[in-house]
């Protein structure tokens, strides 16, 4: 099984390399500091936090040891806010940080996570905060579920009367209710029947997967309807969906949410409502040097049909229109990104979380920057580089080759733990734009890091 699995991957990992399929510059992927995969969107106070896996940079496997967070008020611009759980935050985790999905209970956070432990056993753990930001901690000391190779990707859900879900698993879909803790089991495990009603029909005959249903389901519900969806096979994989009337079925197939394309021999679903419009959460492997190893997630809009079916939808350049706006008057961190190149996420104990601009040219874009009529005149960042005076942070408007704002003179601090407060003056701006801050410096890499920047008089 696994042999054949790896031919799979060989010949589409060569088949993706001889087409060559071109880099988007658009809005997707949504991250494009760090490889990320298996999106995990919440929606809590109006502002959406969206959990990913993580695999590191240069995979060729699923090494992956971290989940990250990265929030958005506006569907444009998201925050990084770096890797807020390990498997190594769990006694019992040996490695294998996949899928997760974090979901709120009465002011508390539960994120259920699949690890494999250190008996080479695939389980699902929880560990719970009082924040969406964490510290996460896992109160059990020992998996949730562990029945079997196939406890992986979970999705969990509260309905309506309170009644808690948790789903899971490769190659069939597991179900179990959950006790109001959110932490134990309330009855048995139960499994979805796996027929070609509930999943649909696989084209190639597999007597253990006869179904499109391979992985990574997804429950969630809208007007009263109940969505199952899934990563379905064969690979490479497509996103498929099921309905029903009730949580744990019985299930009807509903078809093909999303053809597979994009360079990752997997996907994965992640749905929410957010101020009034759907959106569907996915991966490929559309990053420079993305792969089924090396991921990014990305979004789309989605749409309904009158009798609740979802219109399927294709990898598009994503979500181009923010629904918010920026306040440059207050403190804004420069992992604040709607589109990047040649820029990657870093975190350390003194700033946090921060940006590196790797290369020449390297730039970030912010969408939506409301001046309003405040005519700031005054542009401050928190800034540092290891390089001795070439180094210079352009600020443009409307794009990486826009007016010129400011150019900002990166001291010489000697390390991303000391940093520079930096002070230039700008012409007095009002109104709404698109910021770039565009990184300039001789070195081969690590040209300089950037923690944050504002607007004043
Ligand atoms: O990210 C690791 C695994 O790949 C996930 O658990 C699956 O859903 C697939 O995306």
């Amino acid at each position: 099984m696994i042999k054949k699995l790896k031919y799979k991957i060989l010949t589409f990992t060569v088949l993706i390399a001889i087409i060559g399929i071109a880099q988007t510059k658009a809005q997707n992927p949504i991250i494009q500091t760090a490889y990320t995969a298996d999106p995990a969107p919440l929606v809590y106070n109006d502002k959406v936090y969206l959990y990913t896996s993580h695999d590191e940079d240069g995979s060729t496997w699923f090494t992956m040891n971290d989940w990250r967070l990265y929030t958005t008020e506006d569907m444009v611009n998201w925050t990084d806010h770096g890797a807020i759980l390990s498997y190594k935050d769990f006694s019992w985790g040996k490695m294998n940080a996949w899928a997760p999905q974090c979901i709120e209970r009465d002011g508390k956070f539960y994120m259920y996570v699949p690890i494999t432990d250190r008996n080479n056993k695939n389980g699902i753990g929880v560990a719970v905060s009082d924040s969406p930001y964490g510290p996460f901690i896992d109160p059990l000391g020992k998996p949730l579920i562990s029945n079997s190779m196939a406890d992986i990707d979970p999705t969990a859900f509260v309905d309506d009367d309170g009644q808690a879900y948790l789903m899971w698993g490769n190659p069939v879909c597991h179900y179990v209710k959950l006790n109001e803790d959110m932490i134990s089991l309330d009855g048995e495990v139960g499994e979805f029947p796996n027929t070609i009603e509930s999943f649909g029909k696989r084209k190639a005959d597999d007597p253990k997967r006869p179904t499109t249903y391979e992985e990574g389901p997804w429950l969630y519900k809208r007007n009263g309807i109940y969505y199952l969806l899934f990563a379905a096979g064969e690979l490479p994989e497509h996103l498929g969906y099921s309905m029903s009337d009730s949580p744990t079925g019985p299930w009807e197939y509903k078809g093909v949410l999303m053809p597979s394309e994009g360079r990752s021999f997997t996907n994965h679903p992640g749905i929410i409502d957010y101020k009034g419009k759907t959106y569907l959460f996915y991966h490929n492997g559309a990053l420079p040097g993305g792969s089924g190893f090396t991921r990014s997630v990305a979004v789309e809009e989605v749409t309904f049909n009158e009798d609740g079916t979802i219109v399927p939808m294709k990898m598009t350049e994503g979500i181009t229109k923010s629904i918010g706006s920026v306040n440059p008057y207050v403190k804004n961190e420069a992992e604040m990104i709607a589109w990047s190149e040649g820029v990657k996420a870093k975190s350390n104990e003194v700033v946090g979380n921060f940006i590196t601009a790797t290369r020449n040219d390297a730039f970030t874009k912010v969408v939506g920057v409301d001046f309003r009529d405040s005519g700031a005149t005054r542009f401050t960042a928190r800034v540092g580089t290891t390089h001795n005076g070439d180094v210079n942070m352009e600020v443009r408007l409307g794009s990486k080759d826009g007016k010129l704002l400011t150019t900002v003179k990166v001291p010489l601090t000697g390390g991303d733990d000391r940093w520079s407060l930096v002070n230039t003056e700008v012409e007095q701006l009002s109104g709404v734009h698109d910021l770039y801050f565009v990184f300039k410096g001789k070195a081969p890499s690590n040209i300089m890091y950037f923690d944050y920047w504002t607007f004043g008089k």
